[in-house]
């Protein structure tokens, strides 16, 4: 059972336009972002049209109707990731400040100098600077689980790590470059077992496979909804709520209180504690309307459908002298394909690419330290999603051919 494929590339308007010279866009960037449906575009849209005011704070009908749609978006997220409550779903702006969140309130309320932080070679910058900076503040000690030639983990030398009793292991559940899918329960159990608390990426995760938090049992998990089929500007944090109870918060102001005095403040509940502010409410909404539209379709199906083409573009890819693809095979990764061409610089190929509508991304993709273990400074990416396809990916694979011609 497979996608129906061209009826999905009829939700994506951007899908059929044209650059600038006339080409079809060939969007092989998912990874950077997802592009949106009209579902929901036209669920942000009708918001703004139909029910836009500020929420909690409101009795009339659309502050009623704003505050419904906001906390409904927050009841699809839950159910999509199989989280215990909605309590345990905090509204950020993306990965990024969702992983930020637990640095500054967790980290800094519970680490103290030479404790242990385990993190792994091929985290995204989002997960490496916010403990450089907790490392320069409190002088907590950093170990990263190495990462092997064939771009998975090694995870001998983890349960080795293990021994010397971290107290947070912090990891990618899928890597935005390698596209390794990591074996998170395992790690997360290995942690536990240690007396570890456990924070997972899930940037590339969650819009890509099926994840149950339940069943995972990680203690935090972030992720960001545009790389998802939702909005720019709003991401989630995933908490157990005992571990959130016990936090501080975070950023302090509106709607983060029960009650202020002019020299104290009490901490308003779940998940409302770390949401200061008037937040991204159509972007919530959005973000209810993308979980929608991925669940319809299914994620097993969207998850197989990547296979398929992952699969195909990895043979097509090592069929050309002179290209190397980074990370292990199509059975232990998602849709990321990172690649160099010999002789040619990886922006070099982006930008010839591009002349033919092909959007391919170039440089470290916020990854400097594997490029570094790989020995190389920057690779091309072509990544892929449900709205993918293997004709896109021959057109990607004659467009390189067409860079090794220009480059003789
Ligand atoms: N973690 C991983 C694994 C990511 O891939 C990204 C974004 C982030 C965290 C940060 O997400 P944000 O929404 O907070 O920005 N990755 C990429 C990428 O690969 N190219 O552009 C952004």
């Amino acid at each position: 059972m497979s996608l129906h494929i061209n009826e999905i590339r009829k939700d994506f308007p951007i899908l059929d336009r044209e650059t600038a010279n006339g080409k079809r866009i060939i969007y092989l960037d998912s990874t950077a972002t997802s592009q949106k449906p009209v579902q929901v575009i036209e669920a942000m849209n009708d918001y703004y049209r139909r029910s836009n005011a500020n929420i909690h704070r409101g009795v009339h009908t659309l502050a009623e109707e704003a505050t419904a749609m906001y906390e409904g978006a927050r009841e699809k997220i839950a159910k999509f990731i199989n989280a215990a409550s909605s309590r345990e779903i905090i509204y950020t702006r993306n990965t990024t400040e969702s992983i930020n969140l637990v640095a500054y309130s967790w980290a800094r309320a519970n680490l103290k100098s030479g404790d242990l932080v385990i993190l792994t070679e091929m985290e995204h910058h989002s997960n490496l600077v916010p403990w450089h900076m907790l490392q320069m503040e409190r002088g907590i000690e950093l170990e990263f689980i190495p990462v092997t030639e064939d771009g998975v983990l090694e995870l001998d030398t983890y349960k080795t790590l293990l021994n010397r009793t971290p107290k947070l292991v912090s990891f990618t559940h899928m890597s935005n470059v390698l596209g390794t899918i990591n074996p998170a329960a395992e790690i997360i159990q290995l942690a536990h077992a240690a007396g570890a608390i456990v924070m997972v990426d899930g940037a590339q995760s969650v819009p890509h496979l099926t994840v149950d938090m339940q069943a995972l049992d990680a203690d935090f998990y972030a992720f960001s909804a545009h790389k998802m089929c939702g909005p720019t500007g709003i991401g989630v944090l995933y908490g157990k709520s005992a571990l959130l109870e016990s936090m501080p918060p975070f950023l302090g102001g509106g709607d983060m209180i029960k009650e202020v005095k002019l020299r104290s403040f009490r901490a308003n509940s779940l998940p409302h504690k770390f949401e200061a502010g008037t937040p991204a409410i159509a972007e919530a909404i959005g973000f209810g309307a993308a979980v929608d539209y991925l669940t319809k379709i299914g994620m097993d199906k969207i998850a197989a459908h990547e296979h398929e083409v992952t699969e195909y573009a990895l043979d097509r890819l090592e069929e050309i002298p002179g290209v190397k693809v980074f990370g292990p095979s199509a059975d232990k990764k998602g849709g990321v394909t990172a690649f160099t061409l010999e002789g040619v610089h990886p922006h070099d190929v982006a930008q010839i690419l591009d002349r033919d509508g092909i959007a391919v991304r170039a440089g470290h993709h916020c990854a400097q330290p594997l490029h570094e273990k790989f020995g190389i400074p920057a690779t091309s990416r072509a990544s892929f999603y449900l709205y993918s396809t293997k004709e896109e990916v021959d057109l990607l694979v004659s467009g390189i051919y067409k860079v090794k011609e220009m480059f003789g």
